[in-house]
């Protein structure tokens, strides 16, 4: 790594634990120095070196449009020569609300909060409100913000270092948290109870890697919910305007009674929303007994970034050029991979996807797991030193966004081929 980087790595590990402000960012998965980001503009990102990267992982999600839109960087340079915070109602939230509830009409009603992690820990008050009960079912490998209740066999950074529980979350919270296998409608019955208020699932699991909902799982869910009172929620913190405008509901025909949304709606800037039907949204604060509340919910920047995100991504054609383009680049990969004799499990829905090093497939937590970790830790490596900057982890998804160019996939498969084949050369003697 630059020596930039490694000295502002040494620096920051004085002051931040771990040098970072979230784990997953200190490349504890796949070893070595993380990259300090300088600056990014469209599909790159340039490190504190001055190295230049293709970037894969979009901040987690968030920049669909790729970084620095114009549009969406006048419209935050706009707001803020108005006031960064007031504290109180303003119009750019009803437009945004507006937005969001015509893009998802399973939510009537919708409230901004500042975090995915906010968003959901919402979301099941707000279950347990309207149900009375108190029991949640997660999945196995699903992750949903560092909410008590979610660390439980959590994915993303909890996976990652084999911490699928956290210390300091008392095991009283946690004995009210049931998690099942993703995928494993069997499983959902058995473990069923008349005590769960909610199941939550990601409809299309990003935090163990990307795993698309088998053929009638989501159904399932809905079915299952259906028969025992239950709430659905759909945390789409991740595929909400992501896979689809309308989100992994719209793709898949699936109507949670909750979602859960987050990244792309704020553009970049803080954010993260949960909404309902309006009966459900009417048990909230300060209409009804569920309190919620945060000092910059609706903060003005972050909604002029997300309203200006969402206008751009609203009857575009980008969802089809991501597809075509993501693609593209799977084919190439597969190819690549088959021609090197490396055995991978590609798995992608649109512009989400991930290069899973086992021979799959990968269904669940337990079959991501079988993954070699450090193949994909070599793998990762020898693409960043070929300008390609992945998720630094196998449990995470990588994204595209509409500033990825068809001379930047061809790239990308060009340097995933050198790689692939080094890969296999070194994991041959
Ligand atoms: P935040 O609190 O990080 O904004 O959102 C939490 C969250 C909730 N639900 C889903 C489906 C999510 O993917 C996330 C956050 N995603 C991770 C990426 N695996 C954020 C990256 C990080 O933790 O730094």
């Amino acid at each position: 790594m630059g020596k930039n980087s490694e000295s502002l790595f040494q620096r920051a590990q004085e002051v931040i634990p771990g040098g970072v402000n979230s784990p997953v960012r200190a490349f504890r998965g796949v070893g070595g120095t993380p990259p300090f980001i300088d600056m990014a503009l469209g599909s790159r990102v340039f490190d504190a070196d001055n190295l230049q990267y293709i970037d894969c992982v979009g901040s987690w999600g968030p920049m669909i449009l790729g970084h620095c839109h114009r549009y969406v960087v006048e419209a935050v340079k706009k707001a803020a020569t108005r006031g960064f915070s007031f504290g109180a109602p303003t119009a750019a939230e009803i437009e945004i609300a507006e937005m969001i509830v015509q893009a998802v009409p399973s939510m009537e009603m919708v409230r901004l909060v500042n975090s995915g992690t906010e968003a959901t820990m919402s979301a099941l008050r707000l279950a347990r409100a309207a149900t009375g009960r108190n029991t949640i079912m997660k999945f196995d490998g699903g992750y949903h913000g560092h909410v008590d209740s979610l660390l439980v066999k959590a994915g993303s950074g909890g996976a990652t270092f084999n911490l699928p529980d956290s210390a300091g979350v008392p095991k009283e919270v946690t004995a009210l948290t049931l998690s099942v296998p993703y995928n494993d409608l069997k499983a959902v019955r058995e473990a069923m109870t008349d005590d769960v208020a909610a199941i939550i699932v990601e409809p299309v699991a990003g935090n163990m890697g990307c795993i698309p909902p088998q053929p009638g799982f989501l159904q399932g869910l809905r079915e299952i919910c259906d028969e025992k009172g239950s709430l659905l929620i759909l945390d789409e913190v991740m595929t909400g305007f992501r896979v689809a405008y309308g989100g992994a509901q719209a793709l898949y025909d699936i109507k949670p009674d909750i979602t859960t949304l987050g990244k792309i709606i704020g553009g970049g800037m803080p954010i993260g929303a949960y909404g309902a039907s309006r009966k459900l949204m009417e048990l909230v604060s300060p209409l009804g007994p569920m309190y919620q509340a945060g000092t910059l919910s609706g903060n003005p920047l972050a909604v002029a970034s997300g309203r200006a995100t969402l206008s751009v991504l609203r009857n575009s054609s980008i969802y089809d050029d991501l597809e075509e383009r993501t693609s593209e680049f799977e084919e190439g990969v597969r190819k690549a991979a088959e021609k090197h004799g490396v055995p991978i499990t590609f798995n992608r829905v649109g512009s989400m996807w991930t290069l899973f090093f086992t021979e799959g497939p990968v269904t669940d937590f337990e079959s991501a797991n079988q993954s070699n970790r450090e193949k994909f830790a070599r793998f990762f490596h020898l693409m960043l030193s070929e300008g390609v900057y992945l998720p630094p982890s196998q449990l995470e998804a990588a994204f595209f966004s509409a500033a990825h160019a068809k001379k930047d996939i061809l790239q990308l498969i060009e340097r995933a081929d050198r790689v692939l084949k080094k890969v296999a050369w070194e994991y041959s003697t």
